[in-house]
């Protein structure tokens, strides 16, 4: 009897592990998904808006977007602490439009694809900068957030948000791209889990315009504009943490949090053991 309830659960567990599984790779297959990694090298990204040296979006998950069987743009994500890291290589705009030219992220966080651009939704706004030794210095940065609200608004109604944690900036990419060498519109982005809450599937957009040729290209790449606008969230597509591990709390903080605990009773203890040295010594010599 015991033994006929071991292979039950044992079926059990293997059926559940398998529809798990199918039901993955559906979904993984499906072209409205970007699949966004993990990785442990992103601090050595150089934020100043393009491929600084070959290796630097090496530890990505890569997308290359098209548009009419070319290639209009790379997109490169991962995630790590904090934060999640997306690169938007648009090697399809080579001509600098400064102020002009940009790219736009959004993301859904609740991925509820409502019909309107409600309050879980967020979209971060990159535009094409020449930076210059000021800029570098104050940390200057042409970017801005836009929030959804629960009134419905239009998109252009709602309000420009600056956010300190959130960086953006879009420079030309070129000798060290790993794409185009050509010089083109490229954009880095580093944008805050926290303020968007920990999910391991999102709603996602992205979209770049180039000003010269006033074109968007979108991902997912079947949504045509009239303008340059944002579609609804519905449309969008899902960033999707395969391994579930953008649920996973940033773990440097907890090491560090140990290390500094372990520092303080190190040091306490430390402390008490010279008193009790220093008492015994001097009573002796009283002796
Ligand atoms: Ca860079
Ligand atoms: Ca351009």
């Amino acid at each position: 009897m015991v033994k006929l309830y071991f292979v039950l659960i044992i079926i059990f567990l293997s059926l559940s592990l398998l529809s798990d599984q199918i039901y993955g790779i559906e979904e993984i297959n499906n072209e409205k998904n970007i699949l966004i990694a993990k990785s442990t090298s992103l601090k050595e990204i150089n934020f100043d808006g393009k491929w600084t040296f070959y290796t630097e979006w090496k530890q990505t998950s890569w997308n290359p977007i098209r548009s009419d069987e070319n290639v209009v743009f790379h997109l490169r994500t991962a995630h790590q602490g904090n934060f999640i890291y997306v690169l938007i290589d648009v090697i399809s705009d080579t001509t600098a439009n400064i102020g002009a030219d940009k790219a736009t992220l959004c993301i859904d966080s609740k991925n509820n694809k409502n019909d309107f651009f409600d309050n879980d939704d967020y979209c971060f706004i990159v535009q094409l900068e020449e930076r210059n030794f000021i800029d570098i210095l104050l940390n200057q940065q042409d970017n801005f957030m836009i929030q959804g609200d629960l009134q419905s608004k239009s998109f252009e109604e709602l309000e420009k948000i600056k956010v300190k944690e959130f960086v953006g900036i879009g420079t030309m990419s070129d000798k060290e791209d790993r794409y185009s060498k050509i010089p083109h519109a490229s954009y880095e982005f580093k944008i805050p889990i926290e303020l968007l809450g920990r999910s391991d599937n999102y709603g996602f957009y992205v979209n770049v315009f180039d000003a010269s040729s006033d074109v968007v290209y979108s991902w997912p790449e079947d949504i045509k504009l009239e303008s340059f606008n944002v579609p609804i969230p519905s449309l969008w597509g899902n960033l999707i943490s395969p391994d579930k591990s953008l649920l996973e709390k940033s773990e440097n903080k907890s090491v560090d949090f140990f290390v500094i605990l372990l520092v303080i009773v190190l040091g306490i203890s430390t402390v008490i053991f010279f008193i009790i040295f220093k008492r015994k010594k001097s009573s002796k010599a009283i002796k």
